[in-house]
């Protein structure tokens, strides 16, 4: 039973004082196809408990996760199993101290059998590791979000959580804070997109000062990914500072140094300056 098996491995580590604890690459029950975040209070958190009982899989994985784990500096093991009705749909773990309190929370996507996806946040309180906040389900099976970037877009000293709602379909970019144990949605901005189907979904948003005004900004493509657009939310208003048309739809590997470079679906990287 694995979570009684962490339980007791974190137990024997805790009470032997040893240094090698449980990891990722060690872990029987961890989810291969997914990237595991190593944080500092939270010194690595990966996803377990591979399940078919969603059969999405809108990573190409061949499994979803039914729970999550870390390992803490202090070496403790902390899991949480997700009951049947739902599972992370998601690749990716991302670590952000949303309440400055210096200990991390695991930021995941959370799809409901019946509902469709969330954005979940984990936290860690003690030997227990669980959902203390999540946004609404999208309301239909099989209809998911993705994250874009954790920043503090707005420049107010609080992180927000980016992520686009159905990116194939609604297109919706939201932007989502944790204020106590709530998630509250504090900006959106329609047409954009941040996923093409069948390619990994973390490689076309970026959190970068574009304007120079030391509050970082939201790159990201448009609805047809044709387009890069750069997006302050500022003093809680959303302004586009530009869009920089491409040659065909973005895929991928965005990234930027002095000018934009991004992989398009013919196979091409562009580069591209802004005017
Ligand atoms: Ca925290
Ligand atoms: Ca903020
Ligand atoms: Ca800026």
């Amino acid at each position: 039973m694995p979570l009684l098996m962490a339980v007791l491995l974190a137990f024997l580590l805790g009470s032997a004082g040893s240094a090698r604890a449980i990891d990722f690459g060690s872990d029987p029950d961890a989810l291969r196809d997914s990237v595991a975040a190593r944080g500092s209070a939270v010194a690595e958190a990966w996803f377990i408990l591979p399940t078919g009982r969603y059969d999405h899989f809108v990573h190409d994985n061949s499994a979803e996760a039914g729970g999550l784990r870390a390992r803490m500096a202090d070496g403790r093991i902390v899991s949480l199993v997700l009951p049947s009705t739902v599972v992370f749909e998601d690749s990716i773990v991302r670590l952000a101290d949303l309440d400055g309190d210096g200990t991390e929370e695991i930021i995941a996507v959370l799809s409901s059998l019946s509902q469709g996806a969330a954005l979940a946040v984990i936290g860690i309180d003690g030997d227990r590791l669980g959902i203390i906040a999540a946004t609404p389900f999208i309301g239909q099976p099989h209809r998911w979000l993705n994250p874009a970037q954790i920043a503090d877009f707005d420049g107010d000293g609080r992180l927000e959580i980016a992520l686009v709602q159905m990116p194939h379909l609604v297109k919706r970019l939201e932007l989502w804070r944790l204020e106590g144990s709530t998630l509250r949605r504090v900006a959106q901005v329609d047409d954009v997109s941040n996923h093409a189907i069948g390619t990994e979904q973390q490689s076309l948003s970026l959190a970068r000062d574009i304007n120079g005004d030391g509050v970082p900004d939201l790159v990201i493509p448009s609805g047809s990914r044709e387009a890069l657009r750069v997006i302050s939310f500022t003093e809680g208003r959303v302004t586009e500072l530009v869009q920089l048309a491409l040659d065909g739809a973005a895929v991928g590997d965005l990234t930027y140094e002095g000018t934009f470079s991004v992989r398009l679906a013919d196979g091409r990287t562009q580069r591209v300056a802004i005017p």
